[in-house]
């Protein structure tokens, strides 16, 4: 199924907070996944946001077939590699990582993935993808080879994003990466608002309706929330209201 109008457009019109529970297919049994997906149908839940920076189990297709099946809310891949493209999603953020210097998740990768996506009816979103030191070292970290940006130095985030909006990239994505101790902070955010047009992603670390409402406050667009709701479904319907209140 195509989105029936993309997730930036949709964003960039409707001017309304929008939020994303993220499925690591690795952290999900069947089971639990059915019961995500009741659970954020009834909640108003925006986007799926689905993939991680390393999965070991081929549990891809089946849980994306699973979901379109039952729910129609949109699902966005949030690939770790390229072996992560399923035509199965709606969408997909085809992120580089303009926070790091690695020039393969700057360009690279892209290069090998742009045929598959062009065949696919996948949504392309091209994404200025950022992590921010959460506090902690995190799996993305790890694997991308990349420093994040330290959390202090707002100044650094804000030319990173205005960066990223110049080269043409449709959204900027702040992440302190999954499982950070601490999440993007509440200044860095307002700061990068204030200067980029494009719609603002913010995640990493959220594991309260408080924090999911703060982010929102300070400039965030979409609010990513994953290990806390891995770990407990009940807070889906208060994060949810926390946003969309
Ligand atoms: C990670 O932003 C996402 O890329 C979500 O992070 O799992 O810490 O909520 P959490």
């Amino acid at each position: 199924m195509q989105l029936n109008h993309s997730l930036t457009n949709s964003i960039i019109k409707e001017k309304k907070k929008r939020f994303a529970v993220l499925i690591d297919p690795d952290k999900y049994t069947l089971d639990r996944l059915k019961r995500l997906i009741k659970i954020s149908c009834k909640s108003g839940v925006d986007y799926f946001f689905f993939g991680g920076s390393l999965l070991t189990r081929d549990q891809q297709d089946l849980f994306l077939t699973h979901i379109k099946e039952n729910c129609d809310i949109p699902v966005i891949l949030f690939p770790g590699n390229h072996f992560q493209i399923n035509a199965k999603a709606d969408g997909i953020l085809f992120l580089s990582l303009i926070s790091g210097r690695n020039p393969e998740l700057l360009i690279g990768k892209h290069v090998v993935a742009a045929p598959y996506l062009k065949a696919s009816k996948l949504e392309v979103i091209s994404t200025g993808y950022m992590l921010i030191d959460g506090g902690n070292r995190t799996t993305v970290a790890y694997m991308s080879n990349t420093d994040p940006i330290p959390a202090e130095k707002s100044e650094i985030a804000v030319c990173t994003a205005l960066a990223g909006e110049l080269l043409g990239l449709k959204l900027i994505y702040m992440d302190a990466g999954s499982g950070a101790s601490n999440p993007v902070p509440l200044s860095m955010i307002k700061q990068v608002k204030k200067y980029i047009s494009i719609p603002l992603v913010i995640g990493g670390g959220i594991r309260t309706p408080l924090q999911a409402a703060k982010a929102c406050q300070a400039g965030a667009d979409v609010v990513v929330v994953g290990n806390a709701i891995e770990e407990d479904l009940k807070l889906v319907p208060s994060i949810s209201e926390a946003i969309h209140g």
